[in-house]
């Protein structure tokens, strides 16, 4: 189960499949247009590269398109669109990470051509992608032409046309030895990026056919069209050579890229392709997961792994937007996604990546701070919606469900982003145990959140408590709420440990926290009182009572039954709700209460779980597709099992089925980091105890075999396999876990634990 195919070719599914074949290192991202198509909606992204120009708030640029290619044979291009498709397959090979393709096409005469092609995006040299073409004539022989070309036209907002924009202007166009070069330029920012892309032409003999060549500039776009002679039978080979860099990675970008173009031409695509294919196939030794019996969740959870692999990055000034590199759905923002649901897979497979991750927030601190200080906070504001400095950019308005103008407030009352960054800051370090981390990048932002924490609490005179007011939780229906429990558990918990981390630093790197504490000007008073604080910030939850009310008021709000699902299982709104009002009802858009269990569970007992999820699941509406996978794992803590498998299929399937509606906008990386955790945390059972130990809890649902998954703890890589009767841990070196509750000390080698009984 390594392959997506598509095997018709329907249109009005090419921007979906668009998404689902895109490929991407983590720098360098190439939607999956096909480029004997017509309809197509090209996306070429690099990380980082965010501008603003005329757009409402920065966004990622949409660049060039350096996959131009068309093929004439008696004047008539070679198109999907146009020509009898005979034969057609398309997939995605997830081992390889490579884009497959194997096409028979008649043209109007009648005409026969068979059209195989292989596209990579290198994981070796991030700015060099790769296609090669074989291209057999069926039933003539004669001459033809073959045209590539740098389309220079593209623009952001192709789906969105009230934001249509185009980021670059042209700076400069032409030929070189070989192939064509673009060199842009993004109006704000001034990222220079500069696209080569040349062509190697050869017959079954290896006899260049590339001979006749003219350069033409067409419009703004550079191209070349070449005349070849080809015999019936007889496959012939092009290979595309493309390379961008931008000013984020080079003084010279243009020098680059043509120097890259050059060595890369003389060295082989097939070189190229063999190194990129070795690392792809190294990585999934360490992130694969197998599930027996289950081919839709094996298949589904390999191309969740797949794309969020695609998008870490060994930069550490980038992160992950909640559309990875795949669209432009919320403009290549990075929001809380990447901290709660991506991060985990990261930080248990790929733990390098979890680091980059920690530092892209590390190196936006400056625009946090300057956060928190416009708006009269301390320390730092980590934005709702970040980019490339850390300061805010959530659009200010958008649309509700109805598609009227609403104004958005989340950039302005969705704190808690703060309070999850401080959590993967705190388990990063449990499950790496790096040290110099903390001590250099980490211990810095969690002071920093606390101090806005403590600045940002609001004192109630009259309860003796502190409030946090007027804020937006994890639940997006509600704005403008009091004491969102989320959000004051949270900020509790942020203030505790970053005094923890104060003396942490004190304690075992004194030289350093004296620096750090002379920089941000902290005393142990200051410090203190954020203790003070954390004891006194209210939570609305009653004494005895279980069940515990989202955020002050919610009981009070209109009740609003679901009862009807439409075909993916999802809710559909009730026919009593005023869709202008949701803020009115108890609907909530995705788990907040339940989230907060999920987040920190071992504040939580089973009971409370259980019943904060019977209540809050019947009014869960899922518009957000970070929803169905938290509800699968706490399904699967509290017993649900049917409901969890059902959750986890949902999550899985998201884009493969695009089951929320939108996956032509990218792919929903937080619901692949979701699809991760259902299986590790959920069906696995893995759970990181307070004391930082692990312990597991697997269960299986009926029709799977087994489950296997691999993580990394502590340095240590363990190999997890859970079958109906046992739970296998191999590991190299000696170390405590928990099963069930119960320690054991694993030796090196397999050790298993009997689940049954
Ligand atoms: O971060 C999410 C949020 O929780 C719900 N709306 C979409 C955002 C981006 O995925």
């Amino acid at each position: 189960m390594w392959f997506v195919e598509r095997r018709k070719y329907v249109q009005e599914e090419n921007y979906v499949y668009e998404t689902l074949y895109t490929l991407a290192n983590g720098r360098l991202s190439l939607r999956g247009v096909d480029e004997f198509s017509n309809y197509k909606m090209p996306g070429t992204y690099v990380a980082g590269i965010y501008d603003k120009h005329d757009a409402q708030v920065t966004e990622l640029v949409n660049l060039p398109d350096p996959l131009g290619i068309s093929i004439y044979v008696d004047g008539e291009p070679l198109l999907l669109d146009k020509s009898t498709i005979k034969s057609y397959m398309r997939a995605l090979d997830m081992k390889n990470g490579t884009l497959n393709s194997s096409i028979v096409l008649e043209l109007t005469n009648g005409k026969l051509i068979q059209l195989d092609s292989q596209r990579f995006v290198s994981r070796s040299n991030l700015n060099r992608f790769g296609i090669i073409y074989k291209i057999t004539p069926l039933n003539f022989s004669g001459k033809i032409f073959i045209e590539n070309y740098i389309d220079n036209t593209t623009y952001n907002g192709k789906l969105d046309p009230a934001n249509k924009i185009q980021h670059y202007a042209v700076l400069k166009t032409g030929e070189m030895m070989p192939g064509l070069f673009s060199l842009v330029k993004t109006y704000d920012k001034g990222h220079l990026i500069a696209i080569r892309t040349a062509l190697k032409g050869y017959d079954s003999k290896g006899e260049n056919i590339l001979r006749y060549r003219k350069y033409r500039l067409i419009g703004n776009n550079p191209s070349e069209i070449y005349t070849v002679f080809i015999r019936e039978g007889e496959t012939f080979t092009l290979e595309k050579y493309g390379a961008i860099v931008t000013s984020r990675h080079s003084s010279e970008p243009l020098k680059d890229a043509d120097a890259n173009v050059g060595i890369y031409f003389a060295e082989g695509v097939e070189e190229e392709l063999k190194r990129h294919t070795e690392i792809v196939n190294k990585t999934w030794e360490l992130m694969d997961i197998q599930i027996d019996g289950d081919e839709t969740a094996q298949l589904g959870i390999r191309f969740n792994l797949f794309h969020l692999y695609q998008c870490a990055s060994d930069d550490p000034t980038v992160s992950i937007g909640a559309r990875g590199l795949h669209g432009e759905g919320y403009k290549g923002h990075v929001f809380w996604d990447t901290e709660i649901f991506m991060f985990p897979f990261f930080l248990y497979t790929l733990p390098k990546y979890a680091k980059n991750l920690l530092l892209y927030r590390y190196n936006t601190l400056p625009g946090a701070r300057k956060n928190a200080h416009q708006n009269g906070f301390k320390g730092a504001q980590f934005p709702w919606e970040s980019a490339d400095d850390g300061t805010e950019v959530t659009p200010k308005w958008g649309e509700d469900y109805l598609g009227n103008p609403v104004r958005i407030w989340t950039g302005d009352e969705e704190y808690h982003i703060n309070a999850d960054i401080a959590v993967s800051l705190v388990h990063y370090h449990i499950v790496t145990s790096d040290d110099d981390f903390m001590r250099d990048y980490g211990v810095e932002m969690l002071l920093e959140i606390g101090r806005f924490w403590a600045s940002r609490v609001e004192y109630n005179e009259r309860n003796d408590r502190y409030e946090i007011n007027r804020v937006i939780g994890p639940d997006e229906f509600h704005e403008h709420v009091n004491n969102n429990v989320y959000t004051n558990y949270l900020a509790k918990w942020n203030l505790l440990k970053s005094r923890e981390y104060y003396y942490w630093l004190r304690e075992k790197y004194p030289d350093k926290f004296e620096v750090l504490k002379y920089y941000l000007g902290l005393t142990d008073e200051e410090v203190e009182s954020w203790k003070a604080i954390a004891e006194k910030i209210y939570i609305p939850k009653k004494e005895d009572e279980l069940l515990i009310e989202q955020f002050e008021g919610y009981f009070q709000l209109e009740e609003h039954e679901i009862t009807e699902w439409d075909e993916n299982g999802l809710p559909k709104w009730p026919k009593t709700v005023d869709l202008t009002r949701l803020g009115e009802t108890k609907l909530i858009k995705q788990p907040d209460v339940v989230m907060l269990m999920l987040v920190l569970p071992e504040e939580f007992t089973k009971e409370e779980m259980r019943v904060n999820y019977e209540y809050y699941e019947k009014r869960t509406m899922h518009k957000s597709s970070l929803s169905p996978s938290m509800y699968s794992i706490m399904g699967l803590k509290i017993g649900d099992t049917h409901n969890a498998y059902r959750y986890f299929l949902q999550t899985v399937l998201v884009d493969l089925e695009d089951n929320q509606g939108n996956t032509n906008n990218g792919f929903h990386a937080a619901s692949a980091g979701g699809a991760w955790q259902c299986v590790v945390n959920g069906f696995g059972g893995m759970c990181l105890e307070k004391n930082g130990e692990l312990n597991f809890e697997p269960w299986l649902p009926e029709h799977w075999k087994s489950l296997s998954f691999r993580i990394n703890f502590k340095g240590v890589p363990l190999k997890v396999t859970v079958t109906k009767e046992k739970l296998c841990i191999e590991t190299r070196v000696e170390m405590p876990v928990k099963v069930r509750g119960n320690r054991f000390d694993l030796r090196p080698g397999k050790n298993y634990f009997e689940l049954v009984g």
